[in-house]
C-alpha cells in the first residue's frame, strides 16, 4: 500500500505541476500562492480515490487525471479559506505556515478563489464518455463544492459555534464538509471509465460512508495526535469547544463508529469483487491511519 500510495502521489503531483500556471506566470504572487498550498505535502487522498475508482470500473487512470487534480484544487481551496482568521483561524497546515501567514489575507482569499476556478478549467478538459458528458462532470463538481454540500457544511459549522450540537447535526456537517467531496472524487473517477449507473451508485455509497468514517477518524486524531504528526494544529477542536464525535460520544464509541462506517463502505463494493480490491485496501488503510 505504501508503494502504491507513493506512486499515485507522484503521478498526481506531476499532473498538477503540468496543468497549473507556472510560478512566474504573471501575476507571479497569485501563482506562487496557489502552488505553495497545493504542493505543501497533502496526502492526495481524493485524487487517489478518483484514480482507483476509474480503475475499479475498467478505465484508464490517465483519463481521470484532470478530474483527480480538479478535486485536489477544490480541496486545497477549502483548506486555505478554512484557515483564514474569519473562519478557523489557523497558522499551520500540511506542516507549513498557512497561506495568509505567508502571503497575507488578501492573496490567500484570492489563491483559494483561483484554485476553485481552476478546478473547473481542468474539468472542462475532459472529452466526455458515452454515458457522461463534460457537462455532467462539471455539474458533479459544482454540486459537491456548492451551497448544498461543502459550503453548507461550513455554514452550519460556523453557525454551530458555541452552541450545543446534536449528533444528527454533526453528521450533517461531516457529510457535507468532508464526505461530499470524497464521494465526488469516486464518482468522477467512475464517470471517466463510463461506469454503468449501478456501479456509479455503488461507488457513491462507498464514498459517502468512507467520507464520514474519514472525518470521524480526523476528529479522533485531533484529540490523540500531536501537531507535528498531523502537520496542522492538534487539539484545536477541543480548545474551540467544537462539536466532534469524541466530544459528543467519547473516544471509544467514535472508534466503533469509524469501524462500522468503514465496514458499511466495504459492503457497498462487495458485489463488484476483484476490481474493487484497491479501494477496499484503501478503506482499511484510512481506518488505521495516524495522521
Ligand atoms: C471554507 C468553503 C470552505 C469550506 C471549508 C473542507 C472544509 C470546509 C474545511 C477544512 C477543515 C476540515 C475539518 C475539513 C474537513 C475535511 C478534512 C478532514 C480535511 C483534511 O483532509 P486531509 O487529511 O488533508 O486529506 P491533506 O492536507 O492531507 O490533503
Amino acid at each position: 500500500m505504501k508503494e502504491y500510495l507513493l506512486a499515485r502521489q507522484k503521478m498526481v503531483d506531476a499532473a498538477l505541476d503540468h496543468y497549473l500556471p507556472k510560478a512566474n506566470a504573471k501575476p507571479a504572487t497569485i501563482h506562487k500562492a496557489m502552488r505553495y498550498s497545493l504542493f505543501a505535502g497533502g496526502k492526495r487522498l481524493r485524487p487517489i480515490l478518483c484514480l482507483a475508482a476509474a480503475e475499479c470500473c475498467g478505465g484508464d487512470p490517465a483519463e481521470a487525471l484532470p478530474l483527480a487534480c480538479a478535486v485536489e484544487c477544490i480541496h486545497t481551496y477549502s483548506l486555505i479559506h478554512d484557515d483564514l482568521p474569519c473562519m478557523d483561524n489557523d497558522d499551520f497546515r500540511r506542516g507549513m505556515p498557512t497561506s495568509h501567514k505567508v502571503f497575507g489575507e488578501g492573496i490567500a482569499v484570492l489563491a483559494g478563489d483561483a484554485l476553485l476556478t481552476f478546478a473547473f478549467e481542468l474539468a472542462a478538459r475532459v472529452p466526455g464518455w458515452p454515458r457522461y458528458s463534460p457537462r455532467d462532470v462539471i455539474r458533479e463538481l459544482a454540486v459537491a463544492s456548492g451551497s448544498r454540500h461543502l459550503i453548507a457544511g461550513q455554514v452550519i459549522d460556523l453557525e454551530s459555534e458555541g452552541k450545543k450540537v446534536s449528533l444528527p447535526r454533526l453528521k450533517f456537517i461531516h457529510e457535507s464538509k468532508t464526505a461530499a467531496l470524497l464521494r465526488c472524487s469516486l464518482r468522477l473517477g467512475a464517470m471517466s471509465a463510463n461506469a454503468t449507473p449501478a456501479r456509479l451508485q455503488r461507488l457513491s455509497d462507498f464514498g459517502l460512508a468512507l467520507g464520514l468514517a474519514f472525518q470521524v477518524i480526523d476528529d479522533i486524531l485531533d484529540v490523540t495526535q500531536t501537531t507535528e504528526k498531523l502537520g496542522k494544529s492538534a487539539g484545536k477542536d477541543a480548545a474551540a469547544e467544537k462539536a466532534t464525535y469524541p466530544s459528543l460520544v467519547g473516544l471509544e464509541r467514535s472508534r466503533r463508529t469509524a469501524r462500522r462506517l468503514t465496514e458499511q463502505a466495504r459492503t457497498a463494493l462487495k458485489p463488484i469483487g476483484k476490481p474493487a480490491a484497491d479501494l477496499l485496501t484503501l478503506a482499511d488503510h484510512l481506518l488505521q491511519r495516524d495522521f
